[in-house]
């Protein structure tokens, strides 16, 4: 006979910090899904009998791995590469890659985690997994980082294929770094496979896909105002970051009638009151994209203040977009946002606001959506690369658009159907639940293993 227990969000989180110690990224990526499924595993013990959740905070295997290249100079250079394949009870492992030079074991676990519960919003069946290297790609010269690309290739082709582990981008890794790896995957495994998604359009990418992440953020946020009878036409936006997801954010609520005040990077912010129009933005995306230069540039060329050093969070607005990194909205930039007219946040990057700032938010009743729903139209889409792949045709921009939107209409009504009390709706225990039954329920199906 099992042995029964009693699950407290104290004992567990205990345990997995002394079994993952150092691991605060990934402890607080825990710590946000357990305080809802906790309760949750407690009202349906088959889960808990079954330790579900300890099974789902173990990854199935963590791939560490050497990768050396040669610089312009002809010097050796060693970095560290990383697969964390998470959960694989859905379907393949599928997530992204990212090259930073911050990439630890923590913050890939924690984004390996999230993943379990996005890729199961989609309702596509695509399992979990996120990977990279700690290369920074800045001031690296284009042939340094086809070089860096091959290498870390070389040892990551092993371990993934089309129905075992289909990486993609993220931080780092965009359009150049994805087809640099996928031309070494086919040249190593002579092989024509769908193995990376994200590709470009000429050799089996996705109409879309680039534009996915951001613009599903934005349907999201349109779904969250349309619950409570309002739109987007007019708002006062604010967007953190001006990488692949901010510039697409920023794109759609420039379409939809919004406006948006500013964008950021690692060296500052630009507020623009008269807000980014369509030429300012394409300037951006000029700028990061081919130049790779800072958004100090944006503020010399248009003749406005750069703002070194800072985030954005204190321009006055009624919606808020991080869509830059981990941790980049704290409680003291939440207290900021809420000035008057704030309405809410939707997350364009994974896990951008800490616990006590989503408090703030979720205490005054505002608006909150959690990455791995808003966020979740990027790895939709892969989802649909990988669904063309395998159909060997592709899609028009309509059908993916029409796609991509529903399904985050449908993740906005499951956040709804699981996340609703007394009239207010909390996204983050939505998104938890409702991502969560899917993938439990496929692994108690299996049995242990
Ligand atoms: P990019 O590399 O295209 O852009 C990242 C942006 O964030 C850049 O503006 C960069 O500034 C800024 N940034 C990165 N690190 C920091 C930091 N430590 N402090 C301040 N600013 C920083 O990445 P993406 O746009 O693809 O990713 C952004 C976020 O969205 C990440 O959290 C990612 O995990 C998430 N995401 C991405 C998806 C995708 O499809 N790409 C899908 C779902 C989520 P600088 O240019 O100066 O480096
Ligand atoms: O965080 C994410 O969802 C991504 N970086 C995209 C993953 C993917 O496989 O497209």
């Amino acid at each position: 006979m099992a042995t029964s227990y009693e699950l407290t969000l104290e004992s567990f989180m205990a345990g997995l910090k002394r079994r993952n110690p150092g691991e605060t990224e990934f402890h607080q990526a825990v710590e946000e899904v357990s305080t809802y499924l906790i309760p949750y595993v407690t009202k349906y013990p088959q889960y808990q009998t079954a330790r579900i959740l300890e099974r789902l905070t173990e990854p199935d295997r963590i791939i560490v791995f050497r990768v050396c290249w040669e610089d312009d100079q002809g010097n050796v250079r060693v970095n560290r590469g990383y697969r964390v394949q998470f959960n694989n009870a859905i379907g393949p492992y599928k997530g992204g890659l990212r090259f930073h030079p911050s990439v630890n074991l923590s913050i890939l676990k924690f984004l390996g985690f999230e993943q379990i519960f996005k890729n199961s919003l989609t309702t596509l069946p695509m399992g979990a997994g996120k990977g990279g290297a700690d290369f920074n790609p800045k001031g690296k010269s284009d042939r340094e980082v086809m070089r860096f690309c091959q290498a870390f290739m070389t040892e990551l082709s092993k371990h993934i294929g089309e129905n075992i582990d289909v990486p993609a981008g993220d931080i780092g890794v965009g359009a150049r770094e994805i087809s640099y790896m996928f031309g070494q995957y086919k040249r190593l495994t002579n092989e024509f496979t769908g193995t990376l998604t994200g590709k470009g359009l000429e050799f089996g990418g996705s109409k879309i896909r680039k534009e996915a992440t951001g613009f599903g953020c934005i349907y999201f946020m349109q779904e969250m105002l349309k619950h409570q009878s309002d739109d987007l036409a007019g708002k006062a936006c604010v967007i953190s970051g001006s990488g692949n997801v901010a510039q697409y954010a920023a794109l759609k609520l420039i379409q939809l009638g919004a406006k948006v005040l500013t964008m950021s990077d690692s060296t500052g912010f630009i507020h623009d009151p008269d807000g980014i129009n369509e030429e300012k933005l394409n300037f951006i995306i000029d700028l990061k994209t081919v130049k790779r230069q800072s958004l100090a540039e944006y503020a010399k060329h248009y003749k406005l203040e750069f703002h070194e050093g800072k985030r954005p969070w204190a321009v006055p607005c009624q919606l808020a977009f991080p869509c830059a990194t981990q941790n980049e909205l704290d409680e003291n930039n939440a207290k900021d946002l809420m000035q008057k007219g704030f309405i809410g946040v939707a997350e364009g990057a994974n896990m951008p606001t800490t616990i006590q700032a989503i408090k703030v938010f979720q205490n005054a009743k505002l608006l909150f959506s959690p990455g791995k729903a808003s966020n979740a139209g990027g790895v939709a889409v892969s989802g649909l690369e990988m669904t063309q792949n395998s159909l060997r045709m592709s899609w028009s921009n309509e059908e993916l658009e029409t796609r991509l939107r529903n399904i985050m209409i449908n993740i906005h009504e499951e956040c709804v159907a699981h996340g609703s009390e007394d009239g207010y709706i909390d996204y983050v225990k939505g998104a938890n639940i409702a991502g969560f039954t899917k993938v439990a329920n496929a692994m108690l199906a299996y049995g242990v293993i």
